[in-house]
């Protein structure tokens, strides 16, 4: 064994290893299959004495352009005729595309609900049928639109990619072509189980978005989240930020979305008659507060007001009208609101809000559970940093100020020796407030996930720090066996890593011993079942050489484990 080289060995299944990571976010298929849901917009629109007005026929036009429809290959085919297909992508496939018009095409601004429950129907009844979904849709209320499917969307696994333009396809110069072109790459290539809104070369998570611009190409902005992907020369596509549907059931459509909410925007006109109706009519409002979500609460009439509402059960929640940013309640104009009851809607945009409320109360949840989802992440539409100041104040502690003054002061290298010192007094911190508030007896390993879990969320830890010894927490939660730790972080966006060596060591040693738990439980964390070690045994050598039937049995029907991998000898 000496004699084997072992670091070539090493390279080779390193690269290999990284490579079978990348692809498998990319649809393994040489001709995809994706459909083009056509709502109307500028994209489809032509210039008449009128204005801009929709015009269907989509499909003809789309046919005279190569980039959309490869006429040659498509005679040999056998399409239908509202089919199309790509010429060969840079990904070396083929997007394969059916062109559904609806009906009516029209502009965005006429948007409604009864359109959404449409174009989600449509993605359900097809949703077997197609890799990944397009929606055409016009720009004005394209933000709305897209955060609404992402919630009525629910577990959802495909891309459904909602684009449009600025300029009408027919135009000699438009944007039209480059967004549909670079939507159907994503829909037919990517598995991006999101909602997202691919425009001027930017991948943006849908219920993220706001139209940020009347005349410019880039018309849209995701102001508190980075971009999914940025298409270029190459495609960037951030993998670590793709949101996962954690349940594993069907993708199911929720159709039954409340109009029932208002928006208050606070200005010093404000008028209390307005605002009275307002509140008395609606099941939810919106308040479009000042900077960090600020209030004229000096007026006594106006926290009158609201202070009714909210014990009458309207559900309000707390935006800024700022640009960037999200609202919290460190001045005290903004505090006597949420003492009041209303609810920080964090770094929701706008959009994302009404169709998050719209949601909800269409599910008939009780406000205490409406309240308690709208501050949490749902589809990855807001940016969850729970602090729960009972449990443990962040704010109040003298411990982090010091810990941040260190911090500042000390060489990158003694960040170890510095989270040594401080992670058993935040366990304890956190462990102790929680046996005070409930003496219930808990399984160690319970406590373990629930500290962990406010840590997670207390403090901005990155989940994929990498130790000396190259590996990431998430490996040595498996390594030691903490499922429900490891999947914890799993499920927070962790990954693992490892060296190949240590992954392939890990995995041979429970196919030795038998262990179908750890491989369960590494295939699930999505590391690479199929390292293997100097001798290129994987796991499944192992399984077999020591007559493992159930992990064998899990190997075979349970994963996609390759077993023509040969070993050296
Ligand atoms: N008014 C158009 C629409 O929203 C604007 C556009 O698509 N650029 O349908």
């Amino acid at each position: 064994k000496g004699s084997v080289p072992m670091k070539g060995n090493l390279m080779i299944n390193y690269r290999n290893y990284q490579l079978r990571k990348v692809n498998k976010n990319i649809v393994n298929k040489d001709i995809t299959n994706v459909l083009v849901i056509c709502t109307g917009g500028t994209f489809c629109m032509v210039k008449t004495p009128r204005g801009y007005m929709v015009q269907r026929g989509l499909i003809e036009r789309l046919k005279m352009y190569h980039c959309f429809h490869d006429t040659e290959y498509a005679m040999t085919a056998q399409l239908k005729s509202d089919e199309l297909i790509t010429p060969v992508t840079p990904f070396e496939k083929r997007v394969k595309y059916t062109m559904l018009e609806f009906e009516d095409l029209i502009d965005s601004s006429n948007m409604m609900i009864s359109d959404w429950v449409k174009i989600s129907k449509t993605i359900e009844h097809n949703y077997k049928k197609y890799d990944g979904f397009v929606i055409l849709h016009g720009t004005d209320t394209m933000a709305y639109t897209a955060s609404a499917l992402s919630f009525m969307l629910e577990n959802l696994k495909k891309p459904v990619v909602v684009t449009g333009s600025q300029i009408p396809l027919l135009e000699m110069k438009n944007d039209a072509i480059d967004n549909l072109l670079g939507s159907l790459i994503v829909a037919g290539h990517f598995e991006i189980p999101e909602v997202v809104i691919f425009f001027s070369n930017t991948l943006m998570r849908g219920n993220r978005t706001q139209k940020e611009s009347t005349t410019e190409m880039s018309a849209f902005c995701s102001p508190n989240f980075k971009p999914l992907g940025v298409m270029g020369v190459t495609f960037e596509i951030s993998w670590d930020h793709i949101e996962r549907s954690v349940y594993d059931g069907q993708m199911v459509v929720f159709t039954e979305m409340s109009n029932n909410i208002s928006l208050i925007s606070m200005s010093p006109l404000f008028n209390l008659n307005i605002i009275e109706s307002i509140l008395e009519k609606s099941e939810g409002v919106i308040i479009q507060a000042y900077g960090m979500g600020n209030i004229p609460n000096k007026s006594k009439e106006l926290m009158e007001l609201l202070r009714l509402a909210i014990e009458k059960n309207v559900i309000v929640v707390i935006l800024t009208q700022c640009h960037k940013g999200g609202v919290n309640d460190l001045y005290e104009a903004g505090r006597s609101l949420t003492e009041l009851g209303a609810v920080l809607g964090q770094d929701m945009t706008l959009e994302c809000c009404y169709a998050k409320l719209s949601y909800l109360l269409g599910k008939g949840y009780s406000t205490e559970k409406i309240k308690k989802m709208l501050i949490k992440s749902m589809r990855g539409e807001l940016t969850d940093i729970k602090r729960d100041k009972k449990v443990f104040s962040l704010k109040n502690s003298n411990l982090v100020s010091a810990i941040a003054r260190v911090i500042k002061n000390e060489e990158a290298g003694d960040y170890k020796q510095i989270f040594k010192t401080i992670e058993p007094v935040l366990l304890n911190s956190i462990a102790a407030s929680l046996v005070q508030k409930d003496t219930q007896k808990q399984s160690n390993s319970q406590l373990k996930r629930v500290n962990l879990d406010q840590i997670i969320t207390l403090i901005d830890i990155n989940l994929d720090k990498i130790d000396s010894t190259g590996c990431s927490p998430l490996y040595h939660a498996i390594r030691k066996g903490y499922s429900d730790i490891a999947l914890l972080l799993y499920f927070k966006g962790a990954s693992v890593h490892t060296l190949p060596e240590k992954m392939a060591k890990l995995l041979c040693i429970s196919g030795f011993k038998g262990d179908t738990e750890k491989v369960k439980l590494l295939n699930q964390c999505e590391a690479d079942i199929e390292t293997s070690d100097y001798d290129l045994r994987t796991v499944g050598h192992l399984a077999a050489a020591e007559g493992h039937t159930e992990l064998l049995l899990y190997l075979i029907h349970d994963t996609e484990f390759n077993f023509n991998l040969k070993d050296r000898w």
